[in-house]
């Protein structure tokens, strides 16, 4: 991809390429993290992590430690069981009876993962704190791991045996024209399908590992707490609660946070642990993970197992889809654990056209692993590979071309706004086009009759296609809604425009931006707004003392919600700037309009007052109209009519080698549509990074373990996260379906590349190979694991039906 600018003198600021401001900090390490915060006195705290998956704590010696020369004090659970007002938040209960074990920052009796924390040190330097942790002597009793879903399910190894089971909860989505529709659609099918896919555990990886430092005010019982988090808002709130701080005495800053992924989206026990410790000893604790400590401490993704049947009729048409999930909690429920497969609940019919005969059931069950939570796309990414590597299969058993099938069943551009199966609204789309710009940009047609010739007996490089469309259900609100799943925060966001007396604008954002461009894009809507240069525009974020309103970046729902309150806080000052316009120029506001940052009388554009004359005059407030406040000024908080449904259309070409199970992605293809483009460059950005993450789980990614619940990938030697020389070249399209549910017509895009991509690759390479009965390949396809799909694929492609033998957790 090229990196251009269009000139800054265009009309119109919305849609143009503009380079980002955050940038050059970023490129010249100006930029300020969390560990870069320099602190005076501030201790240095160190945790001690079990080394076992599960195991009693039978004692804990810190007596060596506490001799060490600059520790300044070691703490157990037992020791610090007073801190805590309540269990670490999980802002989810899917269900009444959802089971959620206590969870303290420290561990007391029991650990329940390898990276459960058993002990803190604090001392004078980082170094200091890790010989101190060195130097803890604990006393386990091992109990048995359970590492295994299904196993997990069975309950022979209680996790938490106050419990009674691994179960955390069961959540059903049934949803039937009349009763029995489902199974009536599969007895009477032409066709069915019944799959088995597994998604593996992925480690977020941020390129800044986690990072806390807790200031307590010397008087009075203020605290700041800096972190590298994507959410300061809910994190305020939630340490609120935990710790019992008054919530006004706290304030929460992310400072540059360096990627999150959904795994900076959580309350962490190290937050909790600086905060209560710097409250008691009156003193800075800082706190800065290691790279092997957050493949452990932090959360991870994924982690499910996908049974997904479908039923069509003779034309290979959908007449019912049943879903079966087990997914995998981890040790305990972080802060929206259980409500991630429900997130992904909603899609598993995709871009189809759905009777209503649909049955999703999703069990979360606990093991003696790292926690899940939120990783990029959280729920969707799942949902997408489960459908459309199911509608592959379903292809095969039909007889037909994949696009084909897919257009068979694609809801079309003209049952939009289309009311699915589940009652929700899907606000515009046109899939058969998002899919024909990609089967273009990849030459389809040509791909297939060069298959024709490539993928004969005995070839060793066979060439695959594989298509994947998907539907992306982001922006997550109204808060009604949110509410009906019994999810605990809002779906609204708030911003502040304030026009500063000499014109210049200060924006005030409730999103929480580490990574994404948001001061660029929202400079930019301001600046398209007012009339003015996005040069001219600051935006503030990030600091609850500076934006006290805020749901903060997660889902994609930044610029649909948080963008079009900043949007709507434009209007309203415009507003207001008018019936200043129209008092001095002795005009009746209906007649003014605002072209090109000033207002004119209509039809006499000669007439004309500035905007920044207005601000100036707003400012002094000499000569108001009667009843008008000073300054210009104004706050929005918007809570959206709806979701908001991005969709597009993935192709990647792979070249499989058959004698080692390499596989080359040849070309890739993604077509995306997120309504208006705001700016193209930071969306190419976004599907760039997206696609890349969807491209490493299928092809490179996944966190493995041991029996005993070791974590094997626990360094960046073996958890193999693709470098830029591993990516292939994307080619990237788009369409622009506006969405009629908010006023710039966006939706999301954050999360759309790691949505679409999992399945095409995959479909790519199970197409390159079916020729030799393989009918499935496990995430991630090393070599090895192609060749071993090779080795023990026995049925030739066209006398099989589908059938897939899945993969192990
Ligand atoms: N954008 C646009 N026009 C559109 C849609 C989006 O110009 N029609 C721009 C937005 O203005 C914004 C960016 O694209 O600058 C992303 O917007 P949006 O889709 O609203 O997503 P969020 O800002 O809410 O970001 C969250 C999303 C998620 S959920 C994950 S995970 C993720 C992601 O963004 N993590 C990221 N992208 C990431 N990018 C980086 N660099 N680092 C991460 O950790």
């Amino acid at each position: 991809m090229t990196i251009t600018e269009e000139p800054a003198t265009e009309a119109g600021v919305i849609g143009r390429r503009i380079l980002r401001k955050e940038d050059p900090v970023l490129l010249t390490g100006e930029a300020v993290f969390t560990n870069d915060m320099k602190v005076a006195g501030a201790l240095y705290m160190a945790v001690l992590r079990s080394p076992y998956a599960h195991a009693r704590i039978e004692s804990i010696d810190t007596s060596a430690a506490r001799a060490i020369d600059g520790v300044r004090a070691v703490y157990t659970g037992a020791d610090l069981a007073d801190l805590w007002a309540a269990p670490m938040p999980c802002a989810w209960a899917v269900t009444e009876d959802m089971k959620n074990p206590p969870h303290h920052p420290i561990a007391t009796d029991t650990v329940n993962f390898v990276g459960d924390g058993v002990a803190v040190v604090l001392a004078d330097t980082d170094a200091i704190a890790h010989d101190g942790i060195e130097a803890i002597d604990v006393t386990y009793e091992p109990l048995d791991a359970v590492t295994d879903l299904e196993d997990a399910l069975s309950d022979r190894v209680l996790v938490h045996e106050e419990l009674g089971t691994n179960t955390s909860y069961t959540w059903n989505l049934l949803v039937e024209e009349t009763d029995g529709a489902v199974q009536r659609a599969f007895d009477e099918a032409a066709h069915t399908v019944s799959e088995r896919y597994v998604q593996q555990r992925l480690i977020p990886m941020a390129m800044e590992p986690r990072a806390v430092v807790a200031v307590p005010q010397p008087f009075g019982g203020d605290i700041t707490l800096y972190s590298a988090t994507q959410i300061p808002h809910v994190l305020k709130v939630m340490i609120a609660v935990t710790l019992g701080v008054p919530e006004h005495q706290l304030r929460v800053v992310a400072p540059a946070v360096g990627g999150g992924f959904g795994a900076k989206l959580d309350v962490y026990a190290e937050e909790l642990l600086c905060v209560a410790l710097a409250r008691k000893l009156g003193t800075p604790v800082r706190w800065n993970e290691t790279r092997s400590e957050n493949t452990v401490a932090s959360i991870q993704g994924r982690g499910q197992i996908q049974h997904v049947e479908l039923a069509a009729d003779s034309n290979g048409k959908l007449t019912a889809i049943r879903v079966r999930l087990t997914a995998d909690m981890g040790a305990y429920l972080q802060l929206i654990t259980p409500g991630i497969p429900l997130l992904g609940a909603f899609l598993y019919a995709g871009v189809y056209d759905l009777p209503k005969a649909y049955d999703f059931s999703c069990t979360g069950v606990f093991t003696t692993l790292t926690p899940t939570d939120a990783y990029r796309g959280a729920g969707r990414p799942e949902a997408t590979y489960a459908i459309e590597r199911a509608m592959d299969a379903l292809a095969r058993e039909v007889g037909v071309d994949p696009l084909e099938l897919r257009r068979r069943n694609f809801i079309r551009a003209e049952q939009f706004p289309y009311e699915a199966f589940t009652g929700l609204v899907y606000d515009s789309g046109d899939h058969d086009k998002a899919a024909t710009i990609a089967a273009d940009l990849v030459d389809y047609d040509g791909v297939r009759a060069r298959q024709a010739t490539q993928n004969v007996e005995g070839a060793t490089k066979r060439l695959g296609l594989g298509v994947s469309s998907y539907f992306e259900m982001c922006g997550l609100a109204p808060s009604r809604v949110l509410a009906s799943l019994n999810y605990s925060a809002g779906g609204w966001e708030a911003a502040t425009v304030r026009i500063l007396p000499t014109a210049k604008v200060q924006v005030v954002t409730g999103t929480s931006p580490h990574g994404q461009g948001h001061e660029t894009a929202w400079s930019m809507i301001v600046a398209d707004k007012l009339g003015i240069d996005p040069a001219d525009v600051d935006v503030l974020h990030s600091d609850t003392a500076i934006a006290p309103l805020g749901m903060d970046t997660y889902g994609s729902r930044s610029l649909p919600v948080g963008g079009v309150a900043v949007g709507m806080a434009c209007d309203r000052v415009i507003e207001k700037a008018k019936q200043i316009a129209a008092h001095q120029m002795e005009a009746n506001a209906d007649d003014l309009e605002f072209v090109d940052g000033e207002f004119r009388v209509t039809g006499t554009p000669s007439k004309a007052t500035p905007l920044a004359a207005i601000a100036f005059a707003a400012f002094t407030a000499h000569d108001l109209p009667d009843g008008l406040e000073p300054n210009l000024e104004a706050q929005v908080t918007y809570d959206p009519p709806n979701f908001s449904w991005p969709f597009g259309t993935h192709m990647c070409l792979v070249e499989v080698d058959t004698e080692t199970g390499d596989v080359d992605v040849l070309k890739y293809v993604a077509v995306d549509d997120c309504g208006n483009q705001v700016n193209p460059l930071i969306v190419e950005g976004q599907v760039h990074g997206g696609v890349i993450q969807g491209l490493a789980q299928a092809l490179y990614e996944g966190a493995s373990y041991d029996t005993d619940g070791n974590l094997q990938t626990s360094t960046l030697a073996e958890y193999l996260v693709p470098a830029a020389s591993d990516v292939p070249p994307l080619t990237l399209g788009h369409s622009v379906t506006p969405s009629p549910t908010n006023s710039l017509g966006v939706k999301g895009v954050g999360e759309a590349g790691t949505i679409g991509s999992a399945p095409a690759v995959m479909n790519a390479i199970v197409d390159a190979l079916s020729g030799l009965g393989v009918r499935d390949v496990p995430m991630p396809a090393s070599p090895n694991t192609v060749w071993h799909a090779m080795a023990s694929a026995t049925a030739p492609s066209d006398t099989a039906t589908s059938s897939n033998p899945g993969g192990t957790t």
